[in-house]
């Protein structure tokens, strides 16, 4: 029997299973580096964790490892059901709240290693988490594309520690009643941006799409709909979807430094949202609320034929 403990939690909604201990050993080096092997060597490690039947589609997992910096509290690898993620706004959020739970952290400002850079985090004293994110741009505006089933839309390609294709679309009310035509309509932008060899920066495949429409509370700014790389919906309003949506809204001069978007999730939960200037870039910070929903260790028993997960 193999044990991993873990801790469970929620982001406005979005689930992240953070694991304590019994991990592969990734050596040492850049948290990119580790995440290169993890994902090379220890494929099945992740599917143990994040697919079916001790996972799902949803969950985000989050391996702490020993950071590089010995400031920062740890170092991260954030990955899914079907592989790794560079950043993960939500993910972040649960590894703080799990941290705080375990007494390894107090309310202040603690540093998280990532493979693409070192974010910072401030636990709140009334129990709300912020990450200052790493630098995000908009790197596309108004892209056209075809999508078969769809027709014509237009959105932004940017980064906010992942890739995103972010659309206006008034087209599907942004809510659980709509969810299947929602995933369809964002499966279908996603292969189609995959067709036309539309990429993120270096070739980067755009994994996550997000819709866009009218908030349903009135001092929130905007609703979104999230695809995620595995095919769920992300609960949450997305911390690096939401870190895109803040680059776009700074390129084209709609958001202040400073000034604070409220992005409301296809579930109604919510990220405030602002920004600073580095250069060329804005660097976001993201404040929402995250819970604990379990804990304990996951079992791996040598006979049970999917102890690495059912495929995705
Ligand atoms: O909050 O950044 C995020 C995220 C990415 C995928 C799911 N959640």
């Amino acid at each position: 029997m193999q044990r991993i403990p873990v801790v469970d939690s929620h982001t406005e909604g979005e689930p992240t299973r953070v694991v304590l201990g019994g991990g592969p050993d990734l050596g040492t080096g850049t948290l990119a580096e580790r995440a290169a092997r993890f994902r090379r060597d220890h494929d099945g490690f992740r599917a143990a964790v994040a697919e079916e039947p001790r996972g799902s589609g949803v969950l985000v997992g989050a391996l702490l490892v020993p950071p590089v910096d010995p400031d920062a509290v740890a170092g991260v690898i954030f990955f899914n059901n079907v592989g790794t993620l560079g950043m993960c706004g939500h993910g972040t959020l649960g590894v703080v709240a799990t941290l705080a739970h375990l007494g390894r952290i107090t309310p202040g400002r603690h540093r998280l290693e990532t493979p693409v850079g070192t974010v910072t985090t401030e636990l709140h004293a009334d129990g709300t988490i912020s990450v200052e994110n790493v630098p995000s741009r908009r790197q596309d505006r108004d892209v056209v594309l075809e999508v078969p089933g769809v027709g014509t839309v237009r959105g932004d390609v940017a980064y906010g520690g992942n890739w995103f294709f972010l659309v206006e679309d008034a087209e599907t009310p942004l809510d659980l009643d709509h969810v299947s035509e929602l995933l369809v309509r964002t499966e279908s932008i996603r292969g189609a941006l995959a067709d036309a060899g539309i990429t993120g920066g270096e070739g980067a495949e755009i994994d996550h799409v997000e819709l866009f429409g009218p908030a349903r509370t009135p001092d929130a700014h905007s609703r979104n709909f999230v695809l995620c790389p595995g095919g769920a919906y992300d609960r949450s309003p997305c911390g690096t979807g939401t870190s895109a949506k803040v680059a776009c809204l700074a390129a084209d001069g709609k958001l202040a430094e400073g000034e604070t978007w409220i992005q409301e999730s296809v579930i109604g939960s919510r990220f405030a949202a602002r920004y600073r200037r580095d250069g060329d870039a804005v660097v976001p910070t993201i404040t929402g609320r995250a819970f604990v929903t379990a804990e304990g260790d996951l079992v791996l028993d040598e006979r049970d034929p999917f102890r690495h997960g059912i495929p995705a």
